[in-house]
Parts: C-alpha cells; structure tokens; sequence
C-alpha cells in the first residue's frame, strides 16, 4: 500500500518540491490548496495531474478536519503560511491567525480526525532572530524580530507541546533561508536574480534594494526538503536545525548574481529606505549537525551554484518575453 501524505501550502517554494520528492518515493500526495480568484499553479503545473487538490484553509478548521478525513494521510507536512516577513508588519494579525493559529488547526484537526498521522511542523530561523549565539542550533534561545518570526515562535512550541501532552509524532524543522528559482519574487534571493535577468535583457535599469549587510545562510530549497520527510521518517520524533553552516551578506548575493551575467551591481543598485526593516535578524548562521549525524541528511547544493542556477533559470525566462 503507498503511504499517503497531506501537504498544506502546496502551490509555494517548498511544497513543489516536497510533492516531487514524495511522488517518485511513490507516495499518494494531497495538496491544501486555497480558493483564489485565478489559480496560482506556476510551482506544480508539471505535477498538477498526480496530485489530488483539497481546498481549504489554515485558518478555517472545518476545512482542515474535511481535508485530513478526505486523505487519511499517514504524514502531514504543514508548509501553509503567511511566509513574508516584511508584509508580516503590514499584516501582524493575519500572520499571527495564518503562521500560529493556523498550526494549532492543523494539529485540532489531526487529534480529532488521525491523531496517528505523523505532524512535520515548518518553523524557521527566524525565530532565533537577534543573535544569542552563533551558529545557532537546536538549544539556542529565540529572540523573534518580527510579527513573522514571533508567529513561528508560537507554532513551534504548539508542535512540541502536542508532541508531550498527547503522545503525538510531532516534529519542528527549523529550516534557515533556502532558496530556488520556484522561489517568491519578493524574497532577496529571487528579486535579485530577476532583476539581474531583466538588466541584462534591457527591461529593467534599476534595483532598489534594502539592508545590504544582513547575513543570511542560504541553502537550496530541493535540498531541504528531504530533510523534512527523512524528519517523519524516525523512531522517535524531533527537532532538527537545517542550514549550511555558511552565511553570506546580502551584498555578497548581489555580487554574485550580477557577476554572472557580466554585469557590475553597482552600476544598477539603489537602496531605497523603503526596503529597510523595522527590526532586522542581522545575522543567521547555523549548525546542523545533528540533522547531520541522526538523519544522515546532507547538503548538495552550495551558495555560488544557488545564485547561478537561479540567474540562469531567470534569464531563460525573460529571454522567452523579449
Ligand atoms: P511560500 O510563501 O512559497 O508558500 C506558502 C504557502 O502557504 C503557499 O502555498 C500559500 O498558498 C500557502 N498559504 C498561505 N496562507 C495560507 C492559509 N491561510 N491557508 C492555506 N494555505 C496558505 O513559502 P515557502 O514554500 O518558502 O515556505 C514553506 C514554509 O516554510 C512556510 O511556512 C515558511 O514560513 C516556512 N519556512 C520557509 C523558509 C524558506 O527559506 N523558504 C525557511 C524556514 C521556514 P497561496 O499560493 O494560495 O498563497
Ligand atoms: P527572510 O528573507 O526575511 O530572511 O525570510 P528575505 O529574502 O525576504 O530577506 C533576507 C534579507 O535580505 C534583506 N533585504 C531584502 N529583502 C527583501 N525581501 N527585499 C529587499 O529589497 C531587501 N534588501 C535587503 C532583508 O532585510 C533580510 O535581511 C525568509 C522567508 O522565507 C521566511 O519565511 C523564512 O522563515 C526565513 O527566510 C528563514
């Protein structure tokens, strides 16, 4: 019998490449999939056909029992979230019902519904926030600097919480920044390397950026993923930090990225204050070791090939509009 796996937050980064991953290990794969007005399938228009599609949403909890009822899934990863952190000062209750609440439903609906299912909870390094210590690890203190991050915050501790009280196979992956060409157009990584292809194609002059100077430490979402399932894959459920074990200024993306197409970043580069955070996490540097040792997970993509890949995908792309 093919095991059965409900992935709430399907259409984004992540969840495509978590569907693809669990489709060739020939799971039977649900997706949660909001009501839009006009569907947002560019991530999984290629698989679209071998997933089967419940709508619903985290914030709804009748949806989420509906969708665990329908599946009978015997893993859930919950991906769905309000996943931007500058909008989350825009919209800190929406975040706050979406990224926490939301993970609160998910886990209601399991007891009620599955209470069996295996629960992987998608938290994040941004709930280490301001540096406590470097690399930051499993046993680091959180110190949220946003709406977002203290959200997250919450949804961690909601998983270990029902992983205690009610027996539940519940894990947290602490996932620091990972990145793709499938990867929102508003996250740094992505903004860059689109804009690295529209200059080099003449469609774009300007880039305006915020903070250069944040570090972030930047993996590849493909690689991530499989550190998500191997997580449900356990004797014992736990938390796992997964990163590189580098960090990199934000600059130093920008250098990178306009290097590759022949170009000179500070030709092109404005900041703009607009960009800037309230708060900001100044540097986010992690170490995954344990992950390393208990999983066996290890790292396939490295920074320079991240930034390459994703200017490369992003210049085929406008170069198919121009
Ligand atoms: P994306 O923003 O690409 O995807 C978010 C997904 O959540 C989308 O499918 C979106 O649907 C869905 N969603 C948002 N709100 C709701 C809701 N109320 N109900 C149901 N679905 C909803 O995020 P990523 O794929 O990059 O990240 C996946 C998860 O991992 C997120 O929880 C994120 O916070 C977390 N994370 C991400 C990291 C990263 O670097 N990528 C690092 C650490 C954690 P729609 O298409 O309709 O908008
Ligand atoms: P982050 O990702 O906030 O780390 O959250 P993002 O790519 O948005 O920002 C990274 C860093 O770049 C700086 N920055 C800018 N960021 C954006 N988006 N746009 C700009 O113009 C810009 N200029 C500078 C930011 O200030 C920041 O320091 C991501 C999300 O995927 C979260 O959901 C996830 O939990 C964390 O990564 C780990």
């Amino acid at each position: 019998m093919a095991k059965v796996a409900l992935i709430t937050g399907i259409t984004g980064q992540d969840g495509s490449y978590l569907a693809e991953l669990l489709l060739e290990k020939g799971y039977k794969v649900f997706g949660l999939r909001r009501r839009t007005s006009t569907p947002m399938m560019g991530n999984i228009e290629h698989i679209k056909h071998e997933i089967e599609f419940i709508e619903g949403d985290l914030q709804d909890q009748g949806s989420l029992i509906q969708a665990i009822k329908k599946s009978n899934p015997d893993e859930v990863y919950n991906l769905a979230a309000q996943s931007f952190v500058a909008t989350s000062w825009e919209q800190p209750v929406l975040t706050g019902q979406a990224t926490a609440i939301g993970v609160t439903n998910v886990l209601e609906a399991l007891r009620a519904a599955k209470p069996e299912a295996r629960f992987y909870q998608a938290s994040s390094s941004e709930m280490f926030g301001k540096v406590v210590e470097t690399p930051q690890r499993e046993s680091t203190p959180f110190y949220p600097r946003s709406p977002y991050g203290v959200a997250k915050v919450y949804g961690h501790w909601i998983t270990v919480n029902y992983r205690e009280s009610f027996d539940m196979y519940a894990c947290s992956g602490i996932l620091f920044n990972h990145e793709s060409p499938r990867r929102g157009i508003e996250f740094v990584t992505r903004k860059v390397t689109d804009a690295v292809a529209k200059i080099k194609m003449g469609v774009q002059r300007e880039l305006r950026m915020g903070n250069l100077d944040a570090k972030r430490d930047w993996g590849f979402a493909g690689d991530y993923v499989k550190a998500m399932w191997l997580m449900l894959q356990q004797d014992q459920p736990e938390d796992y930090v997964i990163s590189t074990g580098e960090t990199h200024t934000v600059q130093e993306l920008v250098e990178i990225a306009f290097r590759h197409a022949g170009l000179n970043w500070e030709d092109h580069v404005v900041i703009d204050p607009r960009f800037v955070r309230p708060a900001e996490v100044d540097l986010l540097l992690g170490d995954s070791s344990k992950a390393q040792q208990k999983l066996g997970w290890k790292l396939e993509v490295g920074f320079e090939e991240l930034v390459t890949m994703m200017v490369e995908s992003d210049l085929q792309k406008i170069k198919v509009l121009v």
